[in-house]
């Protein structure tokens, strides 16, 4: 209940800040993009993991003042990267499955029209908890793609694998959970292999999350997985940070 009533309060006050994860294209290595991570350091309960007060804030009903808060922040920053002279990256938001209804269509809408970010740069990740009503999803993935941002399922491969309807998701990116990287060595890279290959056959690109060691990241450029990210190369870091990362 403490809690609760402090996270309404840091909503109201806006006290979180977003840190950015780096995503390297395996090939060029170069940064292609990042994964924007809320933030919240209270005054007195010191740092609250986003794992304890996001599921406590899609229990409470905020998580949409609190989505629409980062939402705004991510795209603010993505605009001020280009404006600064960086080359334009893609900027991946975790979306709550919770959220995911008529009302986060809007929502996109309106923070890609005030922020002036254009769509092609955002990239929504969405778990695959948010597949359970198939034809519901697809309906609102669609209508997200028409707004030209780019999809991706998130911890792919944890949750309901609705494998005879993936094909039919109109998805970008698949995003391999990063428990799957780190059982590359137990398992021979074999779940590994078997998602690339998929995600091959389905045309959408594959970014593996979690790469901790350089075998890891050997064993994903032998399979050409196209995009990763995970401690190996960096840790979410500020926004100034990723701007040193361009120099
Ligand atoms: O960054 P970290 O590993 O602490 O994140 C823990 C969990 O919180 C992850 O599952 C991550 O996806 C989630 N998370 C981090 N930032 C956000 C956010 O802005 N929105 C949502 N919905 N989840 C987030
Ligand atoms: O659920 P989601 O994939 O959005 O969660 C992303 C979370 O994973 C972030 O909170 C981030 O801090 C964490 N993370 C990113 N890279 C690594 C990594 O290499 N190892 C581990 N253990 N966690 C990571
Ligand atoms: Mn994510
Ligand atoms: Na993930």
């Amino acid at each position: 209940a403490l809690l609760e009533k402090e996270l309404r309060i840091a909503i109201r006050e806006n006290n979180f800040h977003l840190l950015y994860q780096p995503q390297y294209d395996l090939k060029t290595n170069r940064i292609v993009g990042v994964e924007a991570l809320i933030r919240w350091e209270h005054q007195s309960l010191g740092i609250i993991s986003p794992a304890d007060f996001i599921p406590l804030a899609e229990e409470i009903g905020v998580i949409s003042q609190l989505t629409e808060w980062v939402l705004a922040e991510a795209c603010r920053q993505a605009v001020e990267w280009q404006q600064q002279g960086l080359p334009p990256i893609q900027i991946g938001i975790n979306i709550s499955p919770f959220l995911l209804g008529e009302e986060i269509i809007t929502l996109v809408e309106e923070t890609l029209h005030n922020t002036g970010l254009d769509a092609q740069f955002v990239d929504l990740e969405i778990t695959e908890s948010f597949m359970q009503d198939p034809e519901y999803a697809i309906n609102i993935l669609n209508r997200l793609k028409n707004i030209g941002v780019k999809l991706s399922i998130d911890d792919f491969g944890t949750g309901y694998s609705s494998l005879s309807y993936l094909g039919r998701l109109p998805m970008d990116n698949l995003k391999i959970d990063r428990s799957f990287i780190d059982g590359i060595k137990a398992d021979n890279g074999m779940m590994v292999k078997t998602i690339l290959d998929m995600a091959n056959h389905l045309h959408v690109s594959v970014i593996a999350e979690g790469i901790e060691t350089k075998e890891q990241l050997q064993f994903l450029r032998r399979f050409q997985c196209q995009i990763g990210q995970g401690y190996y190369f960096s840790r979410p870091v500020s926004s100034e940070e990723i701007k040193a990362l361009f120099h």
